[in-house]
């Protein structure tokens, strides 16, 4: 099972968040993938919402991914990083010992509706105007945001400095693709002030391997504080940010 010898296909595109965890960790890993482009929301034949996108993911949301040679089909970017890990044993990141690995999973689990709303409130809004969330939602979804950064200041990151300990583990990934994308340098549509601890896991994050790679989307995409990005600007930033990937990938494939 472990003996999958066609890179892993990867669908998605590097603006979204959970895409970007999923993409980080591998690079991280420097674990070669194909990355197919999928759009979220869109029912075209490369969307998320096209029925052969449907047949693969029924929720219709990004990332998935596919072992062609065995056929597996894997969504949800946290059961992703699970099962990656499970599969080659990257027991620095989600650690082999119950106790810890829990930790990691309580994490994974908090994170929905909580850091994730990072997304909803503050650049969802800006960049997916399809989605029309409305300003309660978005109003409803910063607030979460700001009661879960207390939480990482006074909790998670009070004494260590990764989320669950001394070790790096998949949960900085996943919460990283949140709250790294709202710090100035990127889209800067939150204020950090209140939160050092999180700012300092933020600045150690930044030294983490493929951090920049990942995140090519975001400085090309740059400030949307003032005003949402035309949607030129999008595709750009998206286009750059796979190029980059694809020669990141090209120096991995033996
Ligand atoms: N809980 C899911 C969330 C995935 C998700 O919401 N992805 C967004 C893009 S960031 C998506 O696919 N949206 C589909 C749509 O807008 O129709 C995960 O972590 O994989």
């Amino acid at each position: 099972m472990n003996n999958t010898t066609q890179p892993i296909v990867l669908y998605g595109v590097p603006f979204s968040q959970p895409v970007r965890a999923v993409m980080w960790l591998m690079l991280y890993k420097r674990t070669p993938f194909e990355m197919v482009l999928i759009n979220p929301g869109s029912k075209g034949e490369t969307g998320s919402r096209n029925p052969a996108y449907l047949s693969k993911n029924p929720g219709g949301t990004i990332p998935t991914i596919e072992e062609r040679d065995t056929g597996f089909v894997l969504g949800e970017a946290h059961a992703i990083m699970c099962y990656l890990s499970n599969k080659y044993a990257w027991n620095d990141v989600y650690p082999a010992d119950h106790r810890l690995r829990a930790k990691v999973d309580w994490y994974l689990h908090y994170h929905h509706r909580n850091i994730r709303d990072a997304s909803i409130g503050l650049v969802a809004p800006k960049i997916r105007k399809d989605l029309d969330i409305p300003e309660a939602t978005q109003q409803a979804a910063r607030a979460t945001l700001t009661k879960a950064l207390h939480a990482l200041e006074a909790g998670w990151l009070a004494e260590s400095r990764y989320l669950t300990g001394a070790q790096l583990t998949l949960a900085d990934f996943a919460a990283y693709v949140e709250i790294g994308q709202l710090q100035p340098g990127y889209t800067n549509v939150y204020d950090f002030e209140p939160f050092p601890k999180v700012q300092r896991w933020l600045d150690n994050m930044k030294q983490v391997d493929g951090h920049d790679d990942v995140h090519v989307v975001l400085a090309e995409l740059g400030d949307i504080s003032v005003e949402p990005p035309a949607m030129e600007t999008i595709k750009n930033a998206n286009k750059n940010a796979l190029r980059t990937l694809k020669e990141k990938l090209a120096e991995l494939t033996p």
